[in-house]
């Protein structure tokens, strides 16, 4: 993978660059991540990158020279690379777009500033529009960085536990099950008996159950969209029948409970 962002802010990127997963992708030579000051490709004497909108209005625009030079040279460097730019016109990032993104050769990502940039260096430079979400940021760096962090956690042999970034949320459209550790009671709250029972087939089975009714009650949206394993239909099944069961009992033992108050 190679990152090569284009931003005027580059120092926003020091720590990110000496965070946990860049460095690791980056020692194990996974990853190649780089930036690009735009303003150092402005040609004037005070190596301006913004200007006012034709038109009028309010605010400055991003100048088509300096961008289109910065991102000629970064293609020069990563030739193989898709030129993305972060804007809330954009796709929404998610996990399924993380994961073509990261089977991808590398990313250029362009970060804007002020009200964005001249409509025609979208038209001609750029491959792809992402947003990370329908919210108002000042500029494109934080959404490059959420970006490149939920890429770079999807490299092969870049996280230590190889599976889980397999069996994270969204992976299989599920949510994860509870996480439990030391100790065994909290504030009166003790951890789930079947955690400590040692059966791992019972621990499988109540995680999935966990992840099952977690994305039934969270996010009914991505559990439509799963396709469900006989195990998933099975459990289910299982509270439908549950529930059905409960509420024959009342109306078998109590009908006045069904025509109110009486
Ligand atoms: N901006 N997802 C304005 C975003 C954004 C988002 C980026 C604000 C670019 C010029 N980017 N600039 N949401 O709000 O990606």
């Amino acid at each position: 993978m190679d990152f090569t962002v284009l931003t005027i802010f580059p120092e926003m990127f020091d720590l990110f660059w000496q965070h946990g997963i860049i460095v690791k992708a980056a020692a194990k030579g996974q990853l190649r991540a780089g930036v690009f000051n735009i303003r150092d490709f402005a040609r004037d004497k005070h190596q301006v990158t913004d200007d006012r909108p034709y038109g009028g209005g309010s605010g400055m625009v991003m100048k088509p020279e300096p961008l289109a030079e910065a991102i000629r040279s970064a293609r020069l460097q990563s030739p193989k690379s898709r030129t993305v730019l972060l804007s809330p016109q954009g796709r929404t990032l998610d996990q399924k777009q993380a994961q073509a993104f990261a089977s991808s050769e590398g990313l250029i990502l362009i970060c804007g500033r002020y009200e964005g940039i001249d409509e025609r260096i979208n038209q001609s430079f750029i491959d792809e529009e992402i947003s990370i979400g329908d919210y108002v940021l000042m500029g494109g760096e934080l959404a490059a960085m959420v970006l490149m962090e939920a890429v770079a956690r999807l490299i092969p042999g870049v996280l230590g536990n190889e599976d889980s970034a397999q069996t994270d949320s969204f992976a299989g459209n599920l949510l994860e099950h509870p996480h439990f550790t030391r100790p065994p009671v909290f504030e009166g709250e003790a951890v789930p008996e079947v955690l400590r029972s040692g059966n791992h087939k019972a621990i499988d089975q109540w995680r999935l159950e966990m992840s099952l009714i977690r994305t039934f009650l969270k996010r009914p949206d991505l559990l439509k969209a799963k396709r469900l394993s006989r195990q998933d239909i099975d459990i289910l099944k299982k509270w439908c029948h549950d529930i059905e069961n409960i509420i024959e009992a009342q109306s078998s033992s109590d009908t006045d409970s069904l025509s109110g108050s009486g």
